[in-house]
């Protein structure tokens, strides 16, 4: 009599068991995810000429680099130093971006809301998007700057500028 009730029970905890574990994979990755975000002031996967670098301060060498970033946030700054560099960056929340001297390349894939500096000499930035809070300052050199969505400042600064900038504040830039 007993034995055809304890089938279903055991199938109920066994499934219970199941659901639990589920539960516990499900709950790991997220916790593993939110964890250095909370955390972090530090750049994120961040590659210079194919070797990772950690943040927060990124450092390119002396000569040619390419240099690579997921995301910046407050406090992560690269610097690109002499040579003619190019920087890759998908986000940039809020960190600054040194091309310093030399004909550097810089590309934001998505949206700027920190400070970008080509440094001197003539400079190549293209950004999708620049937000309210993003600066993009080409500095001294015959730069040119693209922003398809600006809604911040762009400054080509000395030189013969020449930016490409849908809306927002754009100064010492010819169009
Ligand atoms: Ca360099
Ligand atoms: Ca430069
Ligand atoms: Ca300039």
């Amino acid at each position: 009599m007993g034995n055809g009730n304890r089938r279903p029970v055991r199938t109920a905890a066994r499934w219970t068991v199941r659901l639990t574990a589920v539960t516990a994979a499900l709950a790991l990755p997220t916790a593993a995810f939110a964890a250095p975000v909370a955390a972090s002031s530090a750049a994120t996967n961040c590659f210079v000429n194919g070797q990772p670098q950690a943040g927060p301060e990124i450092y390119g060498t002396a000569g040619d680099d390419d240099i690579r970033c997921d995301a910046l946030v407050s406090g992560d700054v690269i610097f690109g130093h002499l040579g003619n560099d190019t920087i890759r960056v998908t986000f940039n929340h809020a960190g600054v971006i040194n091309g310093g001297p030399g004909r550097d390349t810089i590309r934001l894939e998505e949206e700027n809301t920190g400070l970008i500096q080509a440094g001197d000499d003539s400079d190549d930035v293209i950004a999708s998007a620049n937000g309210a809070l993003g600066r993009i300052h080409g500095n001294p050199g015959d730069d040119e700057i693209q922003v398809l969505l600006n809604q911040g400042v762009v400054d080509g600064n000395e030189g013969n500028d020449t930016c490409r900038v849908n809306e927002g504040t754009v100064l010492n830039c010819n169009p």
